[in-house]
């Protein structure tokens, strides 16, 4: 088009400023190669956007190791135990002390992004906000480009040796991918869960897991003020659907809260009706076009995976851009869709290992009762098995 400004190149462009842009955008700065992220929001935006929180010991390594993690090891909380509530009682597991000893570190994602923001834009890094991206161009040709719209609606074009597409599941990066070059691997767990975070303090030491014949309830810290809830909800049934009251009570009845002591209840700031679903793609590479995070596989959050993947994957692609870029060696980006997918399939498989032993048809057909019977004795092994426990640990941290 004749009216599209041409703008000034960059090496890699970056599409989304969520945790695997800015992961990706600061580990590149840092080695040295010219990057430019185009992100569709505001910052505030950004900075208020409550999503994940639990942190594997692994992403933290990988933030440690690139001076990314300041904020979590100040405001963090170190987390270990999750406790599972069933018709056949209660029992903790400690998985700090199982598998490879590891924990997780409690850290609102939106914390993590505002860290990483702030300390990219400080090193001289360059973020176009409210920029979308409309198409990945020419991705098989040695100079793909990227048409965007502007803060003012104007269209331009930028240019790039790589594009990674970090824009999530339905950012622009997927959508260019030609006809016929991806296979497509969508599953719907047929499961719905209503999210919310609460005012209020965490109830539990613990991520709660309720398994209740009403349907799944969960509890997650998230800050000493702030708590994050899930309720199996019926599929179709609009956020907003339930008064606070129903909510507070449904979730005191499948926590059995009689048996157990009460929750502390809040204000309920933010509900989104999430379906379990899986969605990867497969390559992860197209020529110039790299996808990354929620852009490469999106993950139900059912085992709190989706952030972890991010950071690992855009991890990878840095390193891999800048011995291509700097050092001419193209062995790391040859090589990482395949290790990507490695972790996204093994974190999928942990992923609907969870959705099974959380959720089952409810209903007196038959089905319905062998499920809930496999369900039980999952959960018993999973209970007095120490091997069990072990391989839930090494999973349950592990990305
Ligand atoms: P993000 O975070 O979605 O960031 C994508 C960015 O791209 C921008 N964008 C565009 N920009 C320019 N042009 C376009 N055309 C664009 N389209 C989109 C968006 O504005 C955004 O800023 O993807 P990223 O970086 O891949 O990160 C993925 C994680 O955000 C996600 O996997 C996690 O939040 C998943 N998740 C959890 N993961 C964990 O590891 N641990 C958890 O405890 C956890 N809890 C959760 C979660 C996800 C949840 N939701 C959203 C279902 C809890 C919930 C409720």
């Amino acid at each position: 088009m004749t009216d599209r400004k041409i703008r000034k190149a960059t090496d890699v462009l970056i599409l989304g400023a969520g945790p695997a842009g800015l992961v990706l955008g600061n580990l590149l700065q840092d080695h040295g190669v010219d990057c430019v992220v185009l992100e569709r929001a505001e910052p505030a935006h950004l900075r208020t956007r409550a999503r994940a929180g639990f942190l594997a010991a692994g992403t933290v390594r990988i933030l440690e190791r690139h001076g990314l993690a300041d904020g979590l090891h100040r405001h963090g909380r170190a987390h270990s135990t999750c406790e599972f509530r069933t018709t056949d009682g209660r029992f903790r597991l400690d998985y700090s002390r199982l598998g490879r000893g590891e924990r997780h570190t409690v850290y609102p994602q939106q914390q993590l992004v505002t860290d990483l923001l702030t300390r990219f834009t400080a090193a001289g890094g360059r973020v176009e906000f409210a920029t979308e991206a409309v198409a990945v161009l020419g991705a098989d040709t040695g100079r793909p480009s990227v048409t965007v719209r502007e803060a003012d609606g104007r269209p331009a074009t930028w240019r790039a040796r790589y594009v990674a597409g970090c824009d999530g599941r339905h950012g622009a990066a997927r959508r260019s991918l030609p006809a016929g070059s991806v296979r497509r691997h969508h599953h719907d767990h047929g499961v719905t869960w209503l999210g919310l975070l609460a005012e209020a303090p965490p109830s539990l030491d613990a991520v709660g897991y309720a398994v209740h014949e009403r349907g799944f309830a969960g509890h997650m810290a998230r800050t000493r003020e702030i708590t994050r809830y899930y309720l199996q909800y019926e599929r179709g049934t609009p956020a907003g659907a339930w008064s606070e009251d129903r909510i507070w009570d449904e979730l005191e009845l499948r926590m059995r809260t009689t048996q157990y002591g009460p929750l502390r209840r809040g204000r309920i700031t933010q509900r989104a009706v999430v379906d379990l679903e899986s969605d990867v793609l497969e390559p992860l590479r197209h020529g110039a076009l790299f996808l990354v995070g929620d852009a490469a596989g999106l993950i139900s959050p059912s085992a709190a995976k989706g952030a972890n993947l991010a950071v690992l994957a855009a991890s990878l692609l840095a390193r891999a851009l800048a011995d291509d870029l700097l050092h001419g060696d193209p062995a790391g980006l040859d090589a990482y869709s395949a290790r990507c997918l490695t972790s996204i399939w093994r974190a999928q498989e942990f992923s609907h290992w969870m959705i099974g032993l959380l959720h089952g048809p409810s209903g007196p057909d038959g089905a319905a009762l062998f499920h809930d019977a496999l369900r039980r004795s999952r959960l018993a092994s999973l209970r007095t098995s120490r091997s069990h426990q072990d391989w839930f640990a090494e999973h349950y941290v592990g990305v």
